[in-house]
């Protein structure tokens, strides 16, 4: 039984198996949650993804896609560096990369089943510095969450603010979900 949990804090500090970082194609660092990770995390993360970027990854992590890394002095184990689009403003386009924003969730939470763990902590991506509408990003992260075929048995979204903490639980009432 998948079971999915909405809570407010800081993901730094969650204990489960896998955390997930709102990264950039670049996985060299930024602000946001992607620099409070490698803080809390120190440079050991950072020195596996420039190891990612030498090997597998010389052009970086396409929008949509996630790697996973171990996760330095985090308490959790891994932390899977996922990339999502950056809001277009409404329209065509914005259909075009909400699916690359559901990819991101879906890669996420997929990888995160591949490396065997059962809990998997992750932030509301794009939903900061990329800009996307809290309440959009909140609808895509549980329809994926919902909907991935493999996935930890508890994937915990982890949200910054009151204010992306309720739009999570008011998009959760809207699908009908019991979390
Ligand atoms: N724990 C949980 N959520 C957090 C934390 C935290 N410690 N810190 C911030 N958030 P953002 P993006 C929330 O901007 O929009 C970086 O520079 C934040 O309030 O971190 O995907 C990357 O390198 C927001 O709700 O990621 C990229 O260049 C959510 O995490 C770019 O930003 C995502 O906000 C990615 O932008």
């Amino acid at each position: 039984m998948r079971r999915i949990e909405i809570v407010l804090g800081d993901i730094t500090r969650e204990r489960v198996d896998a955390i997930v970082n709102a990264a950039n194609s670049s996985l060299l660092g930024g602000g946001g949650v992607d620099g409070a990770i490698h803080r809390a995390g120190g440079p050991a993360i950072l020195e596996e993804c420039r190891r990612l970027r030498a090997t597998s990854h010389p052009n970086g992590v396409h929008t949509g896609e996630a790697v996973a890394t171990r996760a330095g002095r985090l308490p959790a184990r891994w932390v899977i560096h996922a990339v999502g689009p950056v809001w277009p403003g409404p329209g065509p386009e914005a259909d075009e990369r909400r699916k690359l924003l559901a990819n991101a969730y879906r890669n996420s939470i997929d990888l995160a089943a591949e490396l065997g763990a059962t809990s998997v902590a992750m932030p509301a991506i794009s939903a900061g510095i990329y800009g996307w509408p809290a309440d959009d990003t909140a609808v895509v992260a549980l329809d994926a969450a919902t909907e991935a075929e493999r996935a930890p048995a508890l994937v915990r979204f982890v949200l910054f603010s009151a204010r992306m903490h309720d739009e999570f639980h008011e998009a959760a009432d809207r699908l009908g979900l019991d979390v």
